[in-house]
């Protein structure tokens, strides 16, 4: 089953340049093992090989099981995932991150066809400076205006993309804000839509998840081993209970 089958469902990121394979593997069998949707590859500073190495070691870990890159760059490039999310960081006005990666991704993508998704990027405020926002010196959008997050997401819609990505940024110290997620559900419902970043408790991905988001995205929170990745995956599966 393709990961978008799955949906919804609670996606588990492996940040290739803070996970070493063995790591990685570690994670991917977990997250099988409790029942996570796929797993997303990504990081927004990293090299070519590390990515390549974390990829190929979790395809040999959970052979089958859906994983998608989550590139920061071309350079992070492989064909050892399913899909490769098509990132377009549409929130920002840097056309580093909003074409020219996708340009750059070409002559990869002519060799190895793996599928991509056209994904609108929107990066939102979380209370701190992350990655994603010093690597793309990119402002993020404001958490209190829903309404200008959900004109984005139709303005990605309406150019073509075909799935939207919140993020509040790995580490975030606030989760995109359910008001948000929902403004952005009702904007593009149909549309697969990812939320990460700054998700640290089950709770958090429960309201999520309710809010409209298909996958909940964590990282951080598996990293630093805070919570069971089990109760997560029960969080997201059951927007209904509480945590
Ligand atoms: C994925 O950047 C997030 O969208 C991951 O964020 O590391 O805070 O879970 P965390």
């Amino acid at each position: 089953m393709s990961l978008l089958d799955r949906r919804p469902g609670l996606l588990v990121l492996v940040d290739p340049s803070r996970t070493p394979p063995a790591e990685a593997q570690r994670v991917a069998r977990e997250a099988r093992a409790a029942g996570a949707a796929g797993l997303l590859i990504g990081s927004s500073f990293d090299g070519t090989r590390d990515t390549q190495l974390v990829a190929r070691a979790i395809r040999q870990a959970v052979p089958g099981f859906p994983v998608a890159l989550f590139p920061g760059s071309a350079m992070q490039l492989t064909d050892d995932v399913d899909l490769v999310l098509f990132l377009s960081l549409v929130s920002g006005r840097n056309a580093q991150y909003l074409i020219e990666e996708h340009v750059r991704a070409v002559p990869f993508l002519k060799r190895h066809p793996v599928p991509t998704l056209s994904t609108g990027y929107i990066l939102i405020d979380g209370g701190r400076v992350t990655s994603v926002e010093a690597v793309s010196q990119t402002r993020p959008l404001p958490a209190d205006k829903p309404e200008l997050v959900a004109a984005h997401a139709t303005a990605a819609r309406l150019i073509g993309m075909r799935a939207i990505y919140l993020e509040a940024g790995s580490g975030a110290l606030r989760p995109v804000p359910a008001d948000v997620i929902r403004a952005c559900r009702d904007a593009v419902a149909g549309l697969p839509l990812f939320v990460g970043g700054g998700i640290r408790r089950p709770a958090q991905a429960q309201a999520a998840r309710a809010a409209g988001a298909d996958f909940v995205v964590i990282g951080t929170a598996i990293e630093a081993a805070e919570s069971e990745l089990a109760a997560f995956v029960r969080a997201v599966g059951d927007p209904g209970i509480t945590q």
